[in-house]
């Protein structure tokens, strides 16, 4: 019997593949001419492995009637469809489980590109001396040169050198490439994403002169005691190593020490100095800084750093991971204007641009190999890759690829294996290879528990009383393990409408010395740009198994405009904390910087009088150094007279800085010093009743329902208790969740479809009392509610009373009432009280102003549409010709479609205005969490269903007359 061989089987070869250079550090030399074969392509695709020869690949090949695309790219994303399409999975593999096999059908894009050398290229002078670098190709690819197969590799988001230098010709070079979606590496790369095929980073051609650097390894250390540095750059080739602002001019090999500013992700000092060997001269740009595990904490420069992390997976809603340099830029600035410090690579080594930016403007970067093998858990970790010997060279190729491309980076300050690869010897021999081949930076997996291989503990999505426990030791495990600092790699799921809870996470990574940070999942919605949908996800390109829109869990927007969880995250995180002092009319202010003192901030203070600024101030705060604190006095409270009246503290950047302009603002607080009145009690008006209606100072209400038809002239539809709200992707939670998921709960009792029943409509001397009862089909228990109307002529208060019956064993999603509004005079709302989205515990950036706003700037534009948008703690709105105020301070929410229509939404799209802004006025509202991949809400978050009473106080809105 044959067994059927093939061109392509090095497609499914657990080898990291062949013709490939060893692996070495990534950098720009300033005199060796490049070439960059970025561009147009031409395309051919077929619909398997083997389906065309490799005829294409010769010259004279005649590729005029092939498609075109644009390298870097993925063809799935180019041609408007023609190509294929993107498909996302979370962990499952989107073929059988046969490893190391992959389907027949495998999409193969021959990728075509002819190319002159330049004038300037150097003639000539053997093999060696020219290199074709592709530094990202998903996930195979065999290369040819003027016919010439030159090899073949996979790693998908690992660079590849092949030596081209004999096969060069001065025009007239064909490059070939045919690329496979599917490999054996693509078992390697489970990663929670998009599958996107395609040469979707640079493709270069780098002349390699005679005696060019080839590798080196640039050691630059810091000793905080002595404040000195020492320099010593190990180098393939021997050369000369100057760093003219420090005098420094030292042999390769050879160590210099003397004084120096470190580097930190606070203060990013870089040194711009030169290799030159024989054949090249190289810029360098050394940060010094050592990373050490001492006294069971992880610290840099002797300092046990905080990480206020994200985890970064590549992403542009048109180009996939095809990421332009402008992105990657972007990237860095939002996350240095949002207070974010640190970031994890999540799930593979980034372009390496993107550490050239970290190392200029300053983050911590944990660098993650290109490996998960998450699909294997369906099988118990059967047969996986990770711990099967036949596939540890290709973990190694992939360990060394991170590790030699990237090591020069200061930035870089952690290594990491991967991500839910399960555990196993392969995993084990990258470790002790990087340990070997790094000893000065700790190795990161979260998989490894008992942290066997690991020099940190890490874990993902812990509720804050683990994370609690863990702090104070009583976590268990083994001993090396108790003897590590924890670090969330992964946590508060950023899915939709939250992350929930990130201020208590905060409060105990402060609290506690062994926590040190965590990285918020993640930093961008990975919504592909779609004609109809607006952004898609998963399923929406006819997937056969997809995870929907997981793959929107980002504090971005697809579009990278920050969602109110980033707003929310960079208060939760500000290096400065403000709050009030011991002594009355005090602040302290606390520098929470690891390395910086506060002289590059200026403060700016001033008191609101029912919200309204009255005149800044600059505060005068003592340069603290990090982790002191000072109480500073404030100038003298106006008097309120009735009014409210707060203080706001706001720090801000003193001067233009490389990431922000002056003025931005990195921390800011305010306080209480004078609360409001409270509010007339609005009586003395009598009920009178009129035919088919009652009328009560400004309002009218329907004399049978009890329902109230116009306030001040303007018609009010509907108003009545709700408790519903579309659920959140955090109230849904994730399938693997079993307990407590009341997305799914307050469905099933159906808390989406209440009754109201009316019990009485009563009138008095003062007052029209309607009662009812709300309550779903098919249940006992229900809301008794009163809705209890005075006025004093100007003014109508509403009193809603609120009594539960019946055994309730869930919280509510909401309780207040809600009304509609004809929309077509109502499109602006002004209001005082927090201004951005906010629920219980996403509320640390609610500030308190007054603020206005259309409808359309209320809503919160989650890509899978949910309850969104509540402002908290308004104390009055105004809308629609009303005027509406709180007692207490209520949550406030306006949008121009019904809940029902929200909740039934799946896209944006599929929401449209209609003739009615439909208003909540939520007394409260039941917390957020993180369970679409972690804990719930805190307890205290939750909105138990307990007796409850709140008022509103309506009267004509005052500008409209
Ligand atoms: C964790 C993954 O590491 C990450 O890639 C992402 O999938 C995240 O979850 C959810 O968005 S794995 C966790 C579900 C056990």
């Amino acid at each position: 019997m044959n067994s059927r061989t093939t061109a392509a089987d090095y497609v499914e070869d657990v080898s990291p593949g062949r013709g490939a250079l060893p692996p070495r550090a990534r950098y720009a030399s300033s005199d060796a001419v490049s070439l960059s074969l970025n561009g147009g392509w031409r395309l051919r695709l077929s619909a398997t492995a083997d389906a065309e020869d490799d005829s294409f690949a010769a010259p004279g090949y005649d590729a005029g009637d092939w498609a075109q695309v644009s390298v870097p790219g993925h063809w799935v994303l180019q041609g408007d469809g023609a190509f294929g399409a993107p498909a996302y999975t979370n962990h499952l593999y989107p073929f059988p489980v046969d490893p190391p096999y992959v389907p027949t059908e495998n999409p193969t894009g021959d990728h075509l590109r002819v190319f002159d050398l330049p004038e300037d290229w150097p003639a000539p002078a053997g093999g060696d001396d020219a290199v074709l670098r592709f530094d990202g190709v998903e996930s195979c690819a065999r290369v040819w040169l003027n016919g010439t197969d030159i090899g073949e590799f996979k790693g998908s988001r690992l660079p590849h050198e092949l030596a081209v230098g004999a096969l060069l010709k001065p025009a007239g070079n064909v490059l070939a490439v045919r690329v496979h979606q599917w490999s054996a590496g693509s078992y390697l790369e489970d990663q929670d994403q998009w599958w996107l095929p395609g040469i979707f980073r640079d493709v270069t051609l780098l002349h390699r002169p005679a005696g060019c650097a080839g590798d080196f390894f640039v050691h630059a250390s810091y000793d905080h005691v002595t404040g000195e540095g020492t320099l010593r750059v190990d180098s393939e080739a021997e050369g000369r190593v100057t760093v003219p602002e420090l005098g420094i001019d030292v042999a390769t090999g050879e160590p210099v020490t003397l004084p120096v500013v470190p580097w930190s992700a606070e203060t990013p000092r870089l040194y711009d100095g030169v290799l030159a060997t024989a054949g090249e001269r190289v810029p360098l740009r050394v940060g010094f800084r050592t990373v050490a595990l001492e006294d069971g904490l992880i610290k840099v420069n002797g300092k046990a750093v905080l990480f206020k992390g994200v985890n970064r997976h590549e992403w542009h809603p048109e180009r996939g991971r095809a990421l332009d340099a402008d992105t990657m830029r972007e990237d860095v600035l939002l996350m240095k204007r949002h207070n974010v410090n640190a970031v994890r690579t999540s799930h593979y080594p980034p372009h390496p641009a993107f550490l050239d930016l970290c190392d200029e403007y300053g983050l911590w970067v944990v660098d993650e190999c290109d490996l998960e093998t998450h699909g294997f858990v369906e099988q118990d970790w059967r047969d996986n890759p990770t711990d099967d010997e036949r596939w540890t060279p290709a973990l190694l190729d992939r360990a060394a690829r991170m590790v030699e491309r990237d090591k020069n980076h200061p930035s870089v300050v952690m290594w990491s294996l991967g991500n839910e690869a399960g555990t196993g010897r392969g995993l084990t021999a990258m470790a002790d290879w990087i340990h070997s081949r790094d000893p000065a930076r700790p190795v990161h997996y979260e998989g490894d528990h008992d942290c066997r291989d690991t020099d940190v503990y890490s874990r993902m999505y812990l509720p804050h009383t683990e994370v609690e426990r863990a702090a104070r030791g009583l976590d268990g495990g083994s001993l090396r393990r108790r003897q590590l600092p924890l670090i969330l790699c992964e946590y508060a799921h950023a899915m939709g409408n939250g992350p929930g809870g990130i201020a208590d996470y905060q409060a105990l990574f402060e609290r506690y010395d062994r926590l040190q940070g965590g990285f918020v999942w993640e930093w961008i919605d990975h919504g592909v740009r779609h004609p109809e949908l607006g952004y898609a996800y998963g399923g929406d390109f006819g997937e056969e198994l997809h995870d929907g829109n997981f793959v929107c869990d980002g504090l971005l927007f697809p579009d990278r405009t920050p969602s109110p969880g980033l707003t929310e995250y960079k208060k939760v995180i500000e290096p400065v904390r403000i709050e009030a002092g011991d002594a009355d009319g005090t602040v302290r202010l606390t520098n929470r910087y690891d390395f910086a003192d506060l002289s590059h901030l200026e403060f700016e203070f001033c008191h609101q009088v029912d919200g309204l600024p009255a005149g800044a101030h600059r505060l005068t705060v003592p340069p603290l150094a990090p982790g002191e604190s000072a109480e500073v006095k404030l100038p003298e409270a106006p008097d309120g007279g009735g009014a409210e009246v707060q203080w706001s503290v706001r720090a801000l950047l003193a001067e233009d800085g490389p990431w922000a302009g002056r003025g931005h603002e990195v921390a800011w607080a305010q306080g209480m010093v004078a609360r409001r009145a409270p509010l007339p009690a609005a009586t003395g008006v009598r009920p009178c009743v009129d035919g088919d209606r009652i009328t009560l100072g400004p309002a009218v209400f329907d004399a049978r329902t009890g329902v109230v038809r116009t306030i001040a002239g303007v018609g009010v539809r509907d108003l009545r208790l709700d408790v519903w709200r579309a659920t959140t992707d955090n109230d849904d939670g994730a399938p693997w969740q079993s307990d407590t998921r009341y997305g799914l709960l307050w469905r099933e009792l159906g808390l989406h479809r209440m009754r109201h029943r009316l019990v009485a409509v009563e009138t008095d001397d003062d007052a029209l009392v309607v009662r009812t009862r709300v309550a779903p089909a098919g249940r006992e228990m229900g809301l008794r509610t009163a809705y209890r109307w005075t006025s004093d002529g100007t003014h109508v208060r509403l009193t809603v009373s609120v009594v539960p019956e019946g055994d309730w064993q869930v919280p509510l999603p909401r309780l207040g009432v809600r009304f509609g509004l004809d929309a077509s005079s109502t499109d602006a709302v002004f209001w005082f009280g927090g201004g951005d989205e906010a629920y219980p515990d996403t509320r640390a950036a609610s500030r308190d102003l007054l603020w206005d706003a259309s409808i359309e700037d209320l809503q919160t534009p989650y890509v899978r549409p949910q309850e969104n948008g509540a402002r908290a703690d308004v104390r009055w709105a105004e809308l629609g010709g009303l005027r509406i105020e709180g007692e207490p301070e209520f949550w406030f929410t306006a949008r121009p479609w019904t809940t029902e229509r929200l909740d039934a939404a799946r896209h944006l799209t599929d929401l449209v205005p209609g003739d009615t802004v439909w208003v909540n006025l939520d007394h409260a509202q039941h917390g957020i969490g993180s369970q679409s991949c972690g804990p719930g809400p805190l307890p205290q978050y939750a909105l138990w269903a307990e007796p409850a009473e709140f008022s509103f106080v309506f009267s004509a809105q005052p500008s409209s007359g």
